[in-house]
C-alpha cells in the first residue's frame, strides 16, 4: 500500500456562497503528478497526486474563475509542476515559485514567461531545511518588473523576522497573516503585532486564509472569523483569500473546501469587501494588465 498523504476531501461540498464573477482562489498547490513530476529528495511529506485536471475542477465546483498556484515545499526549487499547471490554465492562473537564490537571471526569465509572478520564503522549519536570509535578500533585489515576495512565518518568529522583512526590496505579501493565535481575538498580542508589520510599509499584503490551521474550534471557524474580519475591514485594499487546496499537512483535520467557501462572508460581510478580497486585489497583484 502507498504511504503518501492524502490531505484533501474527496467530495468537498458545494457552497452556498457564490464568490463575484471572477473570483480568485490565491492560495493553493498542485502535488505532481509524481510520474512526471518528481518530489524533491528533501521533501518533508509525500502526498498523493494532486494536480491540475484535480484543482480546476475545485475552482470551477467552487464558483470560482482564476487560481495562484503557489509553489508546494515537497517540489522543492524545481517549480516544473507548477509552470505545468499554469500552462494547462488557459491564463486563469498564475503563480508563485520557490527557488534556488542562486538562480540566474535568465531562469527568472523563464519563470516570468511561464506565469511566475513572484517566489516564496518558507522560514518553517517542519517544511524547509534551512532559510538563508542573506541569500534571500540578494535574490529579492534581482526579480523581474512586477513581482513580489510571498513569507510563510509563524507568529512566534514575526519580531526577529522585522529586520529581514524591512529590508525586501519590493512588495510582501505574508502567507495565512504570520499563523496568529486566533483563540487571543481580534485585538489578541499575535493581531497587534501584525498590524505593527502591516502599519510598517504600505506595500505588505497578507492571505486571510487557512482558518482549519488557525482556530482548534473547527468547522465552521467561528473563532477565526471573529479574530479575522477586523483585520480584513481595516487593510481591505491588501488582502488576499484562497483554499489552500490540497492543503499540506492537513490529513488528520481535513477541510470541506464547500465549507471554507461558505465562511467567505463571516470575514468580509459586504458585496463591496467580497469583490476587492476576491476579484479586485488579486488582480492588481497577479493580472495587473487586465485592469
Ligand atoms: C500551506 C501550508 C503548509 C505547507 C506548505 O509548501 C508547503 O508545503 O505551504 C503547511 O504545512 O503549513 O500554505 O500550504
Amino acid at each position: 500500500m502507498s504511504d503518501r498523504i492524502v490531505s484533501w476531501h474527496g467530495s468537498p461540498s458545494k457552497p452556498a456562497y457564490v464568490p463575484p464573477a471572477g473570483a480568485i482562489d490565491a492560495h493553493c498547490h498542485v502535488f505532481g503528478p509524481m510520474a512526471q513530476f518528481p518530489f524533491s529528495t528533501k521533501a518533508k511529506y509525500v502526498p498523493e497526486d494532486a494536480g491540475p485536471d484535480q484543482l480546476f475542477a475545485l475552482r470551477d465546483h467552487l464558483g470560482f474563475a482564476r487560481n495562484v498556484i503557489v509553489q508546494a515545499s515537497c517540489h522543492g526549487t524545481d517549480n516544473a509542476a507548477t509552470l505545468d499547471a499554469i500552462a494547462k490554465s488557459n491564463g486563469k492562473a498564475r503563480g508563485v515559485a520557490v527557488v534556488d537564490p542562486a538562480i540566474s537571471q535568465a531562469e527568472l526569465t523563464r519563470l516570468d514567461d511561464g506565469g511566475i509572478r513572484g517566489i516564496r520564503f518558507n522560514f518553517l522549519k517542519r517544511l524547509v531545511d534551512d532559510a538563508p536570509k542573506d541569500k534571500f535578500l540578494d535574490v529579492a533585489s534581482r526579480l523581474p518588473k512586477g513581482w513580489h515576495v510571498v513569507i510563510y512565518f509563524e507568529a512566534d518568529i514575526l519580531e526577529e523576522l522585522r529586520q529581514f522583512i524591512d529590508a525586501i526590496p519590493v512588495p510582501l505579501v505574508i502567507d495565512h497573516m504570520g499563523r496568529p493565535d486566533v483563540s487571543q481575538g481580534p485585538d489578541g498580542a499575535d493581531l497587534k503585532a501584525f498590524r505593527t508589520l502591516l502599519d510598517s510599509r504600505d506595500d505588505i499584503w497578507f492571505k486571510a486564509t487557512c482558518p482549519d490551521r488557525l482556530d482548534q474550534t473547527g468547522d465552521p471557524w467561528n473563532a477565526f472569523a471573529n479574530a479575522i474580519a477586523p483585520l480584513v475591514a481595516d487593510y481591505q485594499d491588501r488582502v488576499l483569500w484562497g483554499t489552500d487546496w490540497p492543503h499540506p499537512n492537513m490529513q488528520d483535520a481535513v477541510p470541506d473546501d464547500g465549507h471554507l467557501v461558505d465562511m467567505i462572508p463571516g470575514i468580509a460581510p459586504t458585496k463591496a469587501l467580497q469583490t476587492k478580497l476576491l476579484v479586485t486585489n488579486p488582480m492588481r497583484l497577479y493580472w495587473p494588465e487586465e485592469l
